[in-house]
């Protein structure tokens, strides 16, 4: 399939006072610019609905459960679908997700260009820290406030093109993008929210902070043989500096898009899936050049094991 238009709807900070009215509005501008842009696809960030609030301790963690879905869609959100639906848009964005059972994860949704929810998606990889760390310049709570995703890593046959997803953190951990180019994935959908200092490492910059993001997100494409479509949600967010920074990479690595802003921002590139086959049928031909019989240890452990 030739020339399928992949977008990034970069969105710029979400204030706590924003509602999530003001939110799924600003999304809704972004669609309609991605509609004259020819968008066929288009990939919202992580939580793309609230401010990032893992920034934060509450002692009570159910105090923070307001900045949860309890269904998707939800009132709020339908005129997002609606609009989607409308334009024949196939969407991905990130939102918190409360369980009928209270479960919390941070979770993606896909649909489908009928606006239909096809994938969903929970985040495996949670970064930061469970209490309040007085150490750090600022928190990150995400392991307080949602626990590890138990959906693994699925693909879906998605408007012709073999889709899936992962969250922020996800993108730094090359088992994410081989679990699903072991599923012959083609567009990996990513969105994010990176501070822009390293609260641990207050001289790491934005400048390496970024090369970081760009370096995972190129390699999981190189080697995959895969387009990976990274979007942050970034700017200055209740005084915290998110980084930008959004790309569509191609399946050689190499960037084809980049936002420029930092703030609500369209990027977008016209990505042909036929160009995936390739490094899919040489380099990176699994079923020939994967010797998974010494790979035990990606499974049977997580640290370090030193044995000499
Ligand atoms: N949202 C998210 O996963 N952010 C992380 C920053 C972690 S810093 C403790 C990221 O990897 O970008």
């Amino acid at each position: 399939m030739a020339d399928f238009v992949v977008g990034g709807a970069q969105m710029g900070p979400i204030q706590r006072a924003d509602t999530r009215e003001d939110v799924v509005a600003r999304m809704i501008a972004l669609l309609e610019r991605a509609a004259v842009a020819g968008v066929e696809m288009l990939v919202f960030p992580e939580l793309a609905l609230t401010t990032f609030f893992p920034r934060w301790y509450a002692e009570d963690r159910a105090e923070f459960d307001k900045y949860f879905e309890r269904e998707m869609p939800n009132a709020v959100t339908q005129p997002l679908f609606d609009r989607a639906r409308e334009l024949e848009i196939a969407i991905t964005f990130g939102y918190a997700e409360l369980t009928p059972e209270g479960r919390h994860f941070n979770t993606s949704i896909l649909t489908d260009r009928a606006g239909r929810i096809v994938g969903k998606y929970r985040k495996v990889h949670l970064p930061g820290h469970v209490e309040h760390d007085p150490e750090r310049s600022f928190q990150h709570l995400e392991k307080r406030y949602f626990e590890p995703g138990d959906l693994g890593f699925p693909v879906w046959r998605n408007a012709g093109v073999v889709m899936g997803m992962a969250i922020c953190n996800d993108r730094r951990w090359p088992e994410v993008y081989r679990c699903m180019g072991l599923q012959g994935v083609e567009l990996v959908t990513l969105g994010y929210n990176t501070p822009s200092v390293n609260s641990q490492k207050g001289e790491e910059g934005l400048e390496r902070r970024l090369f970081h993001s760009d370096l995972s997100m190129q390699a999981g494409a190189y080697q995959n043989a895969t387009y990976v479509v990274g979007v942050a949600k970034a700017g200055v967010e209740d005084g915290h500096h998110l980084m930008a920074g959004s790309i569509i990479v191609d399946p050689n690595g190499v960037i084809i898009a980049r936002a420029k802003t930092e703030g609500d921002e369209l990027i977008s590139a016209a990505c042909d899936f036929a160009a995936c086959r390739f490094g899919k049928e040489t380099m990176f031909d699994f079923a020939r050049h994967r010797r998974p019989e010494h790979y035990g240890r990606i499974t049977s452990q997580s640290g370090v094991v030193l044995e000499v």
